[in-house]
């Protein structure tokens, strides 16, 4: 399936800085690209974004997305190809609208494709789809995960065997309104010194369909063992978890949304607590920000998006990837996508 990526027009081209990478892909927009190694080659899960018309607003309802496309690489720097559309929202029999960020796992010959989207209340929940192939095209189970909620699930297979799904944003992430178990409209997210709001993790079931344990709330500390601050805007989680494992040590990366960097905490637990650590990624262009972390071949990788091809449009953003260095000390070297 092909579609016209309009590009800006001549004189109205705004200028940005020299990026360190270009798009993977550039005939469609995509953004929140969850990479994973399969049979040897990169496949990454992005969001699919388009323009739908809608206006932006805080709770972005303008990333209003109906479908997912998976893209492959055998080597980096070599082609990338666009896998086609991997699941519709159409099929999906309990969605309603705005399929947010994916990620993927592989277990005992299945793929799993996990997925936010808003069910027909307008509520974010968590759905996962099935298929013998790391493309796809996957099959939606009828529900969503039972006891899920708010958005951007990222699953982590640990070296034993067990998986645990990370999820949770606030704002248009719908977190707020989950502190106290249950979904309220009113919630906001807290000020001032209390404790920020934290992501959640649920180890999943043998069959990686469900949550196998009532879901936990991590606690992102500082280097005094102190929950971040609500107020610390600079540091606090907002959405985009992701968790790589790095000489022993579990990392835990996110965006810090409003502030626009990816920072990261190290934790000896898949559970946490999670020591800030700092940042990985500076603010791209475009507002949101959001990554994932690979090793391929003995180098790692980050994976990241911004918003320069579509001239800094917030919700057409283009996947991209650059090396990503751990220091001696374990502490992860910050990037910048730009060349200053
Ligand atoms: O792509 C839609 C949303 O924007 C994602 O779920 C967030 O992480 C942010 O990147």
């Amino acid at each position: 399936q092909t579609e016209t990526v309009e590009a800006p027009k001549k004189d109205s081209v705004p200028t940005f800085p020299t990026p360190v990478s270009q798009p993977l892909v550039t005939d469609i927009y995509t953004a929140d690209p969850s990479a994973h190694v399969f049979d040897n080659k990169i496949y990454i899960y992005p969001s699919h974004d388009i323009e739908a018309g809608i206006p932006e607003n805080d709770n972005g309802d303008h990333f209003d997305m109906r479908d997912y496309h998976i893209l492959s690489l055998d080597s980096v720097g070599g082609p990338v190809t666009d896998n086609g559309v991997a699941l519709d929202i159409k099929n999906i029999p309990w969605a309603g609208r705005q399929l947010w960020a994916p990620d993927a796992a592989f277990n005992k010959g299945t793929y799993y494709l996990y997925f936010p989207v808003k069910d027909k209340e307008d509520i974010f929940r968590i759905g996962v789809a099935t298929s013998k192939s790391p493309a796809g095209p996957f099959t939606a189970q009828p529900k969503p995960i039972a006891g899920s909620f708010s958005i951007d699930p990222s699953v982590f297979a640990d070296a034993d065997g067990k998986f645990y799904m990370y999820f949770g944003g606030i704002w248009g992430g719908q977190l707020q309104r989950w502190v106290t178990g249950k979904y309220d409209t009113l919630g906001k997210e807290p000020e001032g010194d209390v404790p920020a709001i934290g992501p959640r993790v649920a180890r999943l079931s043998k069959d990686l369909l469900k949550f196998d344990e009532p879901v936990k709330e991590i606690k992102i500390v500082d280097k005094d063992g102190k929950p971040l601050a609500a107020k610390d805007h600079d540091r606090r989680f907002f959405e985009a978890s992701w968790v790589h494992k790095y000489n022993g040590k579990y990392y835990f990366s996110y965006s810090t949304g409003d502030t626009h960097n990816i920072a990261y905490g190290i934790g000896d637990s898949p559970y946490g607590p999670f020591t800030y650590q700092g940042v990985i990624l500076k603010p791209v262009v475009g507002w949101t920000n959001h990554h994932s972390i690979v090793e391929f071949k003995g180098q790692w990788y980050l994976f990241y998006h911004d918003s320069i091809l579509s001239g800094g449009k917030t919700h057409l953003r283009s996947v991209k990837m650059t090396k990503l260095q751990h220091n001696a000390d374990g502490t992860i070297e910050t990037i910048d996508a730009y060349v200053k």
